[in-house]
């Protein structure tokens, strides 16, 4: 395979959260270590050769993540984040959504190319409290890790925090061809990165937490873990990193300076494995990793860090020696023609705090954007003009596509970005551009996935038009979306508070 082993981030230092103003840093937890949480598979209500149907539900629990008080958690099927969800590709899928939280959420597939705006689960796609809603949708997408989280705008940021994220696992033939470990749970898992600050008898206060540049902890949370370890008991461990904070963006790397081995990014294999020591991920981005602990003998440890904070331990025990090469070519990218004479899309992430906005607006519920046409494969050009301080980066994050990075400010982008991508890191005065292409027409969202931007209005809405099949969409409005939480929390629309709203009030715009 690749013989070079890359040693940076990539992204521009200048921009890294750790400036920002109000970042707040990790900090080792003082607990006792505890074994890592692998969330199970969720078992299908009924699986046969073409057709997998499930039961998502979305709960509140109570889950024991300190020692103490339990710390009141959503989650879906269980009580805290998700059961892991696994889809085969070419099968139809069938789900049931349904929703025992005390108010209302939606299913949105990061990831997924599915319709808009109902299957792909956005803020158009409520689920009522005590209600259950059914999707239906064929997997046309390659192998790949992608998740499942609530999207409620502006509500979004709240829910994720209080648990509403699980992992998705697409599985397809190819994929099972390479040489990669597969065994879930064993050398097969997913790393999900959070963070989140305890407050009185172990609870969240995702209020008294709130900032409007995204919500942070000191305490690093790994599948709902704190102070994780994993048994090691194969010489290659795959891991499927995601970032599911709020705001943080992981600078990832390992003791001794390990390198390691990204097979995969958000929208599934690379074409070629890519080698190094330091990886950064940004909101809602993946990495498919494989460690090979082949120089650590039985009773090492082996820890993880994320910029210097040591976040997770793996402790190696015996294995049997693996001699498996990765080839230099994993699988081969569709890279179709940008279409003669289509527009160029021209997308500009501007402010910060409240002053948050896509293209000079705050997002509108029912207001489009942008139209593309489907089967057209068009460039959009992300523009980050944020350089207030440094700046910020933005995790450029669109649904429906899983799209090509094709340049940042004209240079080749950076060396793990040749494969699949639906969320891209866009620094302070770079314009990253995209080529672009939907499988389905509908109504879908494009927007900063630092989840606290979007609920602030750095978010817009585009719609796939299929000209031989024009539709028309029931699309949320604000009054509906606010009238439904206060009711649901028994008070007046005047009384509400949701965190996100505040950027709209403070800048006089409505949603
Ligand atoms: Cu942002």
């Amino acid at each position: 395979m690749t013989k070079k082993t890359y040693t940076d981030y990539f992204f521009d230092e200048p921009a890294y959260n750790t400036h920002d103003g109000g970042y707040v840093p990790l900090v080792e937890p003082d607990t006792s270590e505890n074994k890592l949480a692998v969330p199970e598979l969720l078992k299908p209500d009924k699986d046969t050769a073409t057709d997998t149907y499930y039961t998502v539900e979305a709960l509140a629990g109570e889950t024991q993540v300190l020692p103490g008080a339990k710390t009141k958690t959503w989650g879906y099927n269980t009580s805290l984040l998700g059961k892991t969800i696994l889809f085969e590709k070419g099968k139809m899928i069938h789900i049931d959504l349904k929703n025992s939280l005390p108010e209302l959420t939606t299913f949105h597939w990061h990831g997924l190319n599915v319709p808009g705006p109902y299957v792909d689960g956005g803020c158009h796609a409520p689920v009522y409290p005590g209600e259950t809603k059914h999707i239906d949708f064929k997997v046309i997408q390659p192998a790949a890790t992608l998740w499942l989280h609530a999207h409620p705008c502006p509500s979004t940021a709240e829910q994720v925090w209080h648990g509403l994220a699980a992992p998705v696992i697409v599985k397809d033939a190819e994929e099972a061809k390479l040489p990669f470990p597969r065994n879930y749970g064993v050398d097969d898992i997913p790393v999900v990165l959070q963070d989140r600050k305890f407050h009185e008898d172990n609870q969240w206060d995702y209020n008294a937490d709130y900032d409007p540049d995204g919500v942070q902890g000191p305490t690093a949370m790994i599948n709902g873990t704190v102070n994780p370890y994993f048994d090691v008991t194969t010489q290659r461990v795959r891991l499927r990193f995601l970032d599911g904070a709020n705001r943080r963006e992981w600078r990832l790397h390992f003791s001794d300076d390990l390198a390691f081995t990204q097979i995969a990014s958000d929208g599934g294999i690379l074409p070629e494995p890519v080698k190094f020591t330091h990886l950064m991920l940004t909101c809602a981005e993946r990495a498919e990793v494989i460690v090979d602990f082949k120089d650590y003998k039985p009773g090492s440890e082996v820890t993880l860090y994320s910029d210097d904070v040591p976040i997770m331990k793996f402790k190696v025990h015996e294995f049997k020696p693996d001699s498996v090469e990765l080839p230099d070519h994993l699988v081969d990218i569709n890279n179709p023609e940008v279409t003669p004479d289509a527009p160029i899309h021209h997308i500009v992430m501007s402010g910060m705090d409240e002053e948050v906005m896509m293209d000079d607006k705050k997002f509108g519920m029912q207001r489009i954007d942008s139209t593309q046409q489907l089967g057209n494969v068009e460039y959009w050009d992300v523009t980050n003009t944020n350089d207030m301080a440094g700046g910020m980066v933005h995790p450029y994050h669109m649904h429906g596509t899983q799209f090509l990075v094709i340049s940042r400010n004209g240079h080749e982008p950076y060396p793990n970005e040749h494969g699949y991508k639906d969320t891209v890191g866009v620094n302070p005065g770079e314009t990253v551009r995209l080529k672009v292409w939907f499988d389905y027409a509908g109504v879908f969202m494009y927007h900063c996935h630092i989840i606290e931007h979007e609920d602030g209005g750095m978010m817009a809405q585009l719609e796939v038009i299929d000209p031989e099949h024009p539709q028309t969409y029931k699309l949320m409005d604000h009054h509906t979306l606010m009238k439904a939480f206060a009711e649901e929390r028994g008070i007046k629309v005047e009384d509400l508070h949701l965190a996100g709203m505040t950027s709209y009030e403070k800048m006089n715009m409505d949603m």
